[in-house]
């Protein structure tokens, strides 16, 4: 039976024939099997390239151990903006999110398992940016190690539900359970009055995606009968970009931070990097994201927005809110 496999995967194939590390074996692979069309013909192959994607990770996991070392290769570290872990089970459309709202090259593919490996993205919210990570689905109980190292990680969890699949209740409550199972707890806001608690919780929005297919209203009643309005929830559709406008706006909201903007005293505001802190954070809070050694040089602050008036003088415990411009004053200055 013909293959039709494109000239592109022969050349990737060649690359990785001559690849000896098997993470970099992974990386040509994964690129193949993106490419290559599903069909009777290529379902042979399809099998071959799976087993082997198996092996590979198995090499590189004794690698790991051999080496001591717990360190995943593939994790996606945190930078300074809030990290936000989509996870969901295999076709709900991670991807399809990361490559609309994001520069990252995600993989979309009409057949599952199609992303492999954990990828970031940074999708801008006004003028901010927040870190979106596409990971491989989740399809087996109980999760992989991987998943919650990722998701313990991260400021947030995305979980994705397909609106289409007939399993769309039973793999969004599936995987929300894994995740309790293991105490990580999937909420709407973490306990802050309680800290051992609130390190353990994550707030999570619900993604629920594919909402142009004729089940999607049959699968939203049950979901309401099932998870009610545990958490926040954004009903879109990744294909005709439906409610996808408001996927940026309903993460921000999940976050509840606030964006601050901060200025040298006679100079102008630095419009182009706010900062992004808790909503509740007092200037002193801000003090000490500028420079940790303000905490101890705070002397007082100027601010626009939540004073009484523009340029109002407040202490170190007056919370800022989103939008106000701050003038740091410090002791010695
Ligand atoms: N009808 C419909 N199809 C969608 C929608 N969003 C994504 N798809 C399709 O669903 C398939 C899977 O999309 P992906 O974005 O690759 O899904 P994924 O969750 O990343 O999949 P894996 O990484 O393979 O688990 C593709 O064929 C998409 O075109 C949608 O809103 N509606
Ligand atoms: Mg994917």
């Amino acid at each position: 039976m013909p293959t039709n496999l494109p000239p592109q995967y022969h050349k990737i194939e060649d690359k990785f024939k001559a690849a000896r590390d098997p993470a970099e074996k992974i990386a040509h692979l994964r690129e193949m099997m993106a490419i290559m069309p599903r069909h009777k013909g290529t379902d042979k192959i399809w099998g071959e390239h799976r087993k082997k994607m198996s092996q590979l990770q198995e090499q590189v996991e004794n690698a790991k151990k051999s080496k001591g070392g717990g360190h995943n290769p593939w994790f996606v570290h945190k930078g300074d903006e809030p990290q936000i872990l989509l996870l969901g089970a295999p076709n709900s459309g991670r991807s399809s999110v990361v490559a609309g709202l994001t520069h990252a090259k995600a993989v979309v593919a009409e057949f599952p398992y199609s992303t492999q490996l954990p990828l970031p993205g940074m999708m801008p919210y006004k003028d901010v940016q927040l870190e979106l990570v596409d990971t491989p689905p989740i399809a087996n109980f109980p999760l992989e190690s991987w998943v919650l190292d990722q998701a313990r990680s991260a400021d947030a969890l995305v979980i994705f539900g397909d609106l289409s699949a007939p399993d769309c209740c039973d793999m969004l409550t599936g995987i929300i359970s894994a995740l309790e199972e293991r105490s990580l707890f999937p909420v709407e806001w973490p306990d802050k009055d309680d800290e051992d608690k609130a390190t353990n919780q994550r707030c999570t929005l619900l993604a629920l995606n594919k909402a142009d297919h004729p089940d999607a209203e049959v699968n939203l009643e049950f979901l309401d009968e099932l998870i009610g309005d545990r958490y926040p929830q954004l009903i879109f559709s990744a294909n005709t970009a439906e409610g996808l406008e408001a996927f940026s706006e309903a993460v921000w909201s999940m976050l509840r931070m606030v964006r601050v903007y901060t200025k040298a005293p006679g100079k102008k505001v630095e419009e182009k990097a706010p900062y992004m802190l808790p909503r509740g954070s007092t200037v002193l809070d801000l003090a000490g994201k500028v420079h940790r050694d303000f905490l101890e040089q705070f002397d007082s602050a100027k601010i626009w927005g939540s004073g009484k008036f523009d340029g109002q003088t407040v202490d170190r415990e007056h919370v800022v809110e989103d939008g106000d411009v701050v003038e740091i004053h410090l002791k010695s200055s």
